[in-house]
């Protein structure tokens, strides 16, 4: 009976092969009143004026999304086939910072997002959102979206919106419920104690967040976990002119109530803390620290933080006020404390012994191989101990808090949820101030890797495959930073390499020993810039303790004081010590015991970051990518402003023209050759129901393609794959597909009846 019926759908086939010519790509040309939302359809696509026109154009509408994707017609797209297109083409949303609130964000526009084609919708995060969220459940693949762009220019809103979507659209259930507020109200807790105001953005990130969300298979968010990624610390004890320490310090003298302000012997008087009054004094316009302590206070709440740890957390912080206000007089070259009411208060709050910490503020302790000697510290030295068990204290206790948040926000039950998973990547954006150090460089390699993880998904493996497939192309050349990248972090041979053997090497190595360690290797790199071969405009505006790199997104003198120092990030073992017996459990946990006793000397700051960064990088190049490019359209951090010069920099370093000439040549789908058959061969009677016949299946694929009535350019036939240029002939392949399968559907169900 079986190969009854199967001789029937064989001979239904053979009879029904029509000649059905697919529709022909027409291409979308609607335009929209302000330019178009894909740049696919930009006629003079090769115009850098015609770029940023159009980005004006749409900015002064309040439409600050664009989109780069395959041409693809806007009706009727409702294929399941359609995922299997963005693992080639990838998606790009370019976004430009209003800087201003636009009713675009609101439940109503939520819902008319949801569940439909990316190609139907106007572009927006929402639409780049659902797509990957619905490849995640349908296809089973794990996505990551990368937000990139310099400072200020959306990234973390943008991610914010991200997680908002996948909130507002994965299930309702309580246990769900429960694990979506405590992914959303990690977000105020971190922005608290990792962003901060600098001179590019009031609400800076200064740390880099990639937070995976874990979906069950049903599509509902069941866990989620955060990676850190080097926090700016040394704001904790300085700031620059213009700039604010981390956001917490303020909202807590701000926000915090009568008696949490007495229990922690604070003042509400900004300017009373040393640590607080380097930068700008006081508040910002922009920003309600007062109403923002009351939001994370909320937040740690829900987040299951107990009342006790809340205690533990904010008696950290304003130990730190209290520390940073500790002096020092100097008597015989030896450091005393100038006030030990503070040492007690300090003491009390870290539940630390107070004598103890006095001295561990003011002597040092070496094991010289089994020999103890404690010796005094200057003045100099007793400033320097205070400040790095500051920023010690505060970096420690962050890396807490996220672990303790990753412990909160820990799925359930895991089982056979491995791939359902979709990362957010939130980094600390390039940065170019007028004085540039450690944290600048370690900021802007970051961005130099991310950039490169976008060259190389999105048009280096395109054009490689090209190539490879034996497709006839005409290369789209672009700026390959690989080579920056490699100045900054080849083995023996780059600037951390040389930084990292400067730190380790005996004798008196210093900042300068280290500059003139780079300029002797690396003068010749054309990405390295020293004084002596600077052109004279550079030379003038440069210091002689300075280094200047010529990166992807703009030239950034660096100064080279502190670099050995900060990357060393030295801590006395006295003060180690003596935070391991602390009364308060975070800080206990902070400092362990064991690290004490540990003789090996730790990885240095910049190489613990380098090795984090190119983890990340693994995790994310198994991913499939979405890309959010952020442009910031003024340095006003105004509404209104759309600065041409500005804008075309940024589209120029992010490769965004190159990134458009690439995906309007290139192909939006492939598959091998034996894939494809596998789906269609029943479309020709050349390759149905085999195609031993046709001379292996590239032939095959051939007969069959030209049966569905595709023209030359539709389609090019590599060694292994088949490329298909628009999604639409796809689509079309699909329909006639899903009508046979339909058909035969109705003739067996047909035949059973009648027997
Ligand atoms: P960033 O994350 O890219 O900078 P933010 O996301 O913090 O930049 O954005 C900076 C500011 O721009 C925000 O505080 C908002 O005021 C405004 N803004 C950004 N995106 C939007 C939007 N979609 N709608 C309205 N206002 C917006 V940095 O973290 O500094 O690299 O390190
Ligand atoms: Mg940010």
């Amino acid at each position: 009976m079986l190969s009854f019926v199967y001789i029937l759908i064989i001979l239904h086939f053979r009879s029904s092969f029509s000649n059905k010519v697919p529709k022909m790509e027409t291409g979308l040309h609607e335009r929209d009143r302000a330019g178009v939302q894909d740049f696919v359809l930009l006629e003079n696509y090769k115009s850098e004026d015609a770029f940023i026109d159009n980005l004006k154009k749409r900015f002064q509408e309040n439409l600050i999304y664009v989109s780069v994707r395959s041409r693809c017609p806007t009706a009727s797209l409702t294929h399941s086939l359609f995922f299997h297109l963005q693992t080639y083409i990838g998606q790009v949303l370019i976004s430009v910072n209003p800087y201003k609130q636009l009713p675009i964000y609101s439940d109503a526009h939520i819902k008319e997002y949801r569940n439909k084609h990316f190609y139907e919708m106007p572009p927006h995060i929402f639409a780049v959102t659902d797509n990957a969220f619905r490849s995640l459940i349908e296809e089973n693949r794990g996505q990551c979206v990368l937000i990139s762009g310099e400072s200020g220019s959306g990234k973390t809103e943008a991610s914010k919106k991200v997680l908002q979507y996948i909130a507002a659209c994965s299930g309702h259930q309580t246990t769900v419920e429960g694990v979506k507020d405590k992914l959303l109200k990690s977000n105020p807790v971190l922005e608290a104690f990792g962003n901060a105001k600098t001179n590019r953005n009031d609400n800076s990130s200064r740390f880099g967040k990639y937070m995976d969300i874990q979906f069950d298979y049903k599509g509902a968010p069941i866990g989620g976990n955060i990676l850190n990624y080097l926090l700016e610390k040394s704001r904790v004890v300085a700031q620059t002119a213009g700039e604010r320490n981390f956001h917490i310090f303020y909202q807590l003298v701000a926000g915090a109530d009568a008696t949490l302000l007495q229990e922690l012997r604070l003042e509400r008087a900004l300017d009373s803390y040393s640590y607080l009054s380097d930068g700008l004094n006081g508040s910002v316009a922009s920003i309600n620290d007062a109403d923002n302590f009351k939001q994370v206070q909320q937040a740690l709440s829900v987040i299951d933080f107990s009342a006790e740890e809340q205690r533990e957390i904010f008696a950290i912080v304003a130990s730190i006020l209290h520390l940073g206000n500790i002096g020092f007089n100097e008597v015989e070259g030896n450091a005393q404390v100038n006030n030990r009411d503070l040492v007690i208060t300090v003491s009390r709050l870290l539940g630390v012994n107070a004598s103890e910490l006095g001295a561990a503020l003011t002597h040092r302790t070496i094991d010289a191989r089994g020999d103890v000697v404690t010796s005094p510290l200057n003045q100099e030295l007793a400033i320097y101990a205070r400040d790095a068990l500051a920023k010690a204290v505060y970096d420690r206790m962050f890396s807490w808090l996220v672990q303790r948040l990753n412990i909160s926000l820990q799925a359930k039950e895991t089982r056979g949820t491995r791939n359902n998973v979709m990362g957010i990547l939130d980094i600390y954006g390039f940065e170019i101030f007028k004085r540039n150090n450690f944290e600048q460089f370690c900021i802007n390699f970051c961005n130099e890797k991310l950039q490169q993880l976008f060259i190389e998904l999105t048009l280096k493996s395109e054009q490689d495959e090209y190539r490879r497939e034996g497709i006839e192309w005409i290369p789209v050349e672009y700026f390959d930073n690989k080579v920056i990248c490699n100045l900054i972090e080849e083995k023996h041979k780059g600037i951390i390499s040389i930084l990292d053997e400067e730190c380790l090497r005996p004798g008196e190595p210093t900042d300068r020993t280290f500059l003139e360690k780079l300029t002797n290797k690396l003068a010749e790199h054309q990405h390295y810039v020293c004084h002596e071969k600077a052109p004279i405009h550079v030379q003038k505006i440069m210091g002689r303790d300075e280094f200047r790199l010529v990166h992807y997104a703009g030239e950034v003198t660096y100064s080279v004081n502190g670099f050995l120092d900060k990357n060393n990030d030295l801590l006395f073992r006295d003060l180690k010590e003596t935070l391991s017996k602390a009364g308060n459990t975070i800080v206990r946990s902070c400092f362990p015991e064991q690290e004490l006793r540990s003789k090996k000397r730790p990885e240095t700051a910049i190489s613990q970051f380098k090795t984090s960064l190119n983890n990340l990088m693994d995790i994310l190049m198994c991913k499939e990518p979405s890309y959010i490019r952020c442009i910031k359209p003024n340095d006003l951090q105004s509404p209104g402003i759309f600065d041409d010069q500005l804008v075309l920099h940024q589209v120029k370093y992010l490769g965004l023209m190159e990134n458009l000439r690439v995906r309007r040549a290139g192909f939006a789908y492939r598959r091998s050759y034996e894939l494809f058959l596998n789906r269609y061969k029943c479309l020709s009677k050349n390759t149905w129901p085999n195609y031993k016949g046709a001379g292996g299946a590239k032939a095959a694929v051939q007969l069959l393609v030209k049966d569905l009535g595709y023209d030359n350019e539709q389609y090019k036939l590599g060694e292994t794959k088949l490329f298909i240029r628009w999604p639409r002939t796809l689509f079309d392949t699909e329909d006639a597909y899903q009508a046979k399968k339909h058909d035969i559907a109705s003739i067996i169900q047909a035949h059973w009846k009648g027997l």
